[in-house]
């Protein structure tokens, strides 16, 4: 069966610099799905097992020491990786949903940063129809290092839309990532006015750009409060991206005529490789 040509596709960007956690969230929903702790929905296969397989490979040989640990995603001019999962209502399992994920490198992100023509040759994000920018709460709670952090997210926004390669009705979402950090660090109302200041400035900046944009927080490997348990929030985020999702945004997988170099050929070079029987 050719996914690529048979079913309609969400196409889901997890974005933000290198180390934020944008593959530990992607790998953490999978794992979620594997042990049936994802709430309504329940795992409907993948075209790309492997990818995910490998992903986790090394934190299942790590949680048998100490610490758990997420392989780095590497750059290089390949474009994207993508990974695909399809989830069906736990109550009416032919009701289903094929998401794919972009799983990019950190440094992509830096390259989109620092120029809107960079932004312009990612070809996913035109498709994206939701767009996850991850706020990483570990630098959140260095004075030292937060500003430049949430500076770099607002930059990332910006090169975005300033490009034009976002679409007006894309769901933007900004992730407090590795919530535990502030849960260790006791949640005090300090980081609390931090947090909401952040999201004041962000809907003064793109409110007016962004149809929908929304604010989060997620713990996917909570190393920090493991009393939070393993994916906290990743389940409310996959429910959200299931629920809500603008008419318009729910895109065929075939490549354009025009498709420019990178994702679309990627993504069915990798589909063509990986399809399941
Ligand atoms: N404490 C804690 N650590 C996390 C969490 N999520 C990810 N990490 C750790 O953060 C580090 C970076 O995570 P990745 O998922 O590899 O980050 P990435 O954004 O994919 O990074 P690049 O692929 O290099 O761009 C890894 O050591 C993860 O184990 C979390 O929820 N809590
Ligand atoms: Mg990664």
């Amino acid at each position: 069966m050719a996914l690529a040509r048979s079913r309609p596709v969400r196409w889901v960007v997890i974005a933000g610099p290198v180390g934020a956690g944008k593959t530990t969230l992607l790998t953490s929903i999978y794992e979620l799905f594997q042990w049936g702790k994802i709430p309504n929905y329940i795992f409907a296969g993948s075209a790309t097992l492997p990818a995910f397989e490998q992903r986790c490979h090394l934190s299942r040989i790590e949680s048998e020491s100490a610490e758990e640990d997420t392989p780095r995603t590497l750059y290089d001019d390949q474009g994207p990786k993508y990974l695909h999962l399809r989830v069906a209502a736990a109550k009416a399992p032919s009701t289903r949903v094929d998401f794919l994920f972009t799983d990019v490198s950190g440094e992509m992100f830096e390259h989109v940063r620092d120029s809107t023509d960079a932004c312009k040759d990612l070809a996913f994000l035109r498709r994206a129809g939701n767009f996850i920018l991850l706020l990483d709460s570990r630098k959140a709670l260095r004075t030292d290092k937060r500003w430049a952090m949430i500076e770099e997210a607002k930059t990332i926004l910006r090169s975005c839309l300033d490009s034009q390669v976002l679409s007006g009705d894309c769901v933007v979402t900004v992730l407090w990532s590795k919530f535990d950090y502030f849960v260790e660090a006791g949640d005090k109302a300090e980081d609390q006015a931090f947090r909401k200041q952040i999201a004041q400035e962000f809907t003064a900046l793109f409110g007016e750009r962004v149809s929908h944009l929304n604010f989060g927080e997620v713990a996917a490997r909570p190393t920090k409060a493991r009393q939070l348990g393993f994916g906290k929030g990743t389940g409310e985020l996959l429910n959200g991206w299931i629920t809500f999702c603008p008419s318009s945004r729910a895109m065929s997988l075939l490549p354009e005529a025009s498709g420019s170099r990178e994702s679309e050929r990627f993504a069915v070079r990798h589909f063509e490789k990986h399809q399941q029987p």
